[in-house]
Formats: structure tokens, sequence, C-alpha cells
């Protein structure tokens, strides 16, 4: 009687289940919550992102204007990054190299579009580290105002036209 008891609850549920496809896909939605909450405690940054001093780094490789790259950064919830030590520099180096093989020239998140000489973050970090090449920032014709790393032999920093088209390096904070 018990058995038959059982099976009659579980073809009532099995129905169920069949007639509301809603919470099926809720049930997917709450494993997916669970996988993602997972993943996030495991790597403390989302996949396809590394992490140092407390931060995430993505670098994309897609050539955009600083603008662009900005905008594309805070579509997953970043900005471009902003370097505040030279380790955090070769770190962002090792990115680039390991995703190109090579140093490519790649924007970061700093400007001086709103007043000439004055650099800030675009994530509102104070800018107190630099690592310019030697005569830069040079804002070559009076209109370079976003900066491009891994210029020229030195691979250190140039101040850019920022309507250039540059991959570029995204940086968030770690969970
Ligand atoms: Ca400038
Ligand atoms: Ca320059």
């Amino acid at each position: 009687m018990l058995t038959v008891w059982v099976l009659v609850c579980a073809m009532m549920a099995l129905t169920r289940a069949e007639a509301l496809p809603e919470e099926k896909a809720e049930k997917d939605d709450q494993a997916a919550e669970i996988d993602l909450v997972a993943r996030t405690f495991r790597y403390r940054c989302p996949r396809g992102w590394s992490r140092f001093n407390r931060r995430c780094f993505h670098f994309v490789p897609r050539p955009m204007t600083w603008a662009q790259a900005e905008r594309n950064c805070r579509s997953m919830r970043g900005n471009l990054a902003s370097v505040h030590s030279v380790q955090e520099y070769h770190k962002i180096q090792k990115l680039i190299m390991k995703a190109t093989h090579g140093y490519k020239p790649t924007w970061i998140g700093g400007s001086d579009a709103q007043e000439e000489n004055v650099w800030l973050w675009s994530d509102g970090t104070t800018f107190h580290y630099s690592h310019w090449c030697r005569g830069e920032p040079n804002n070559y014709f009076g209109w370079q105002n976003c900066i491009q790393i891994n210029y020229g032999a030195r691979k250190c920093w140039d101040d850019l036209w920022c309507n250039r088209h540059l991959p570029s390096i995204c940086a968030k904070r770690s969970y």
C-alpha cells in the first residue's frame, strides 16, 4: 500500500514538473547561480580574469578607441586598469605577453582629457605611480590624452591620441 502511495506521489510530482516548465527554468537558474557562487569563491575572479593585489585583470585583444575600451570594461563591471606599482605593471605586461606572445601596445585607464597634464584614472583611484617613457607625456600635436603601455623599445608609457584603436586591459575588484 505504501509503495503504491509513493508511486502515485512520484507520478504527481512528475506531471506537475511537466506542467510547469517555468518552475524547471527557475530550478536551472538556481543551479547556475549556485555554480557561479562556487566558482567565484574558488577562483575569486571570474573565468578569464587574473587575480593580483585583490583585483582581477582581463586582457581584451579587440582594438578599440580608449572610450570604447572603457565602455567595454564597464559592461563587465570594471574599468580600464589603473596601475599603482611596478609590480602591477609587470603583472599586466605578463598577461599581455601570455595572450599575444608579445608586448603589444595596450590601453590602460589613465587620461588627461579633462585638463592638460592632470592625469586621472577612469576607476577614480589616485594617480600616484607612472612609468612614462623618456620625453613622454609629450601631448604630441596638442591632442594626446590617453595612456598606452608597452610603447617603444623600453615598453614604457606614452600619451597617445585617444581615438587610436588598441587592445586594452580591464580591471575590477576581486571577491
Ligand atoms: Ca594631453
Ligand atoms: Ca606621446
